[in-house]
């Protein structure tokens, strides 16, 4: 088996001090590096808004962030501005190792879908192309590590094991935003898609 390990969202954004802040977003990232350097293959994604995207709170009259709203691919979140393309917050949190990258997935870039997922948009049918760059590769064992445990790095790994890739979501190395539960739902349901949790 070929090994890969996606890191998933290690930006600004997602750590202490930034839009969309989650808990000790910034204490994996020593961690990161080290186990990067035990992968052949090492790629890392990246939450990649424009403005006024639809996953804003700010674009929906009268709605606050974390509000739930229905899109045409069905519920979703709507979260504080964050990760804008080209600005500080979307940038990797300045201490990842980005130079073992051979790939960066950007996601979420379009205006009218949330993309969690790196491999999927939030309408479960749009691909991000990580799929394919697998496959060619020849890549089936996949370590996910990164933010968030209940979003990014949950809808990566349940698609990634759904598609016929061995996944391990190491814990240790995630860190979740947990919203009315989602942590203990994302776990579940990584468990019930076949994900190793580690
Ligand atoms: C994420 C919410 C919105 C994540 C990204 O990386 O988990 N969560 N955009
Ligand atoms: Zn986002």
């Amino acid at each position: 088996m070929t090994r890969a390990l996606i890191v998933i969202d290690v930006q600004t954004d997602f750590c202490p001090g930034g839009a969309l802040a989650v808990q000790e977003g910034d204490a994996i990232v020593p961690g990161i590096n080290a186990l990067m350097t035990e992968f052949p293959a090492v790629i890392l994604t990246q939450d990649w808004h424009p403005a006024g995207h639809s996953s804003f709170a700010s674009s929906h009259p009268g709605a606050s962030p974390f509000d739930m709203t229905e899109m045409t691919y069905g519920p979703q979140v709507l979260w504080p501005d964050h990760c804008i393309q080209g600005s500080l917050g979307a940038q990797f949190h300045p201490d990842l190792t980005t130079d073992r990258a051979d790939l960066v997935v950007r996601k979420g870039f379009d205006p009218a879908i949330d993309s969690y997922s790196a491999f999927f948009e939030n309408d479960h049918s749009t691909p991000t192309g990580l799929e394919g760059y697998l496959r060619t590769r020849g890549i089936d064992d996949l370590t996910m590590v990164g933010l968030a445990t209940d979003f990014c790095v949950n809808f990566s790994a349940v698609d990634a094991a759904r598609l016929g890739f061995k996944v391990t979501v190491r814990t240790d190395l995630c860190r979740g935003i947990d919203l009315d539960g989602s942590l203990k739902a994302a776990m579940e349901g990584m468990a019930q898609a076949g994900v190793e949790i580690r």
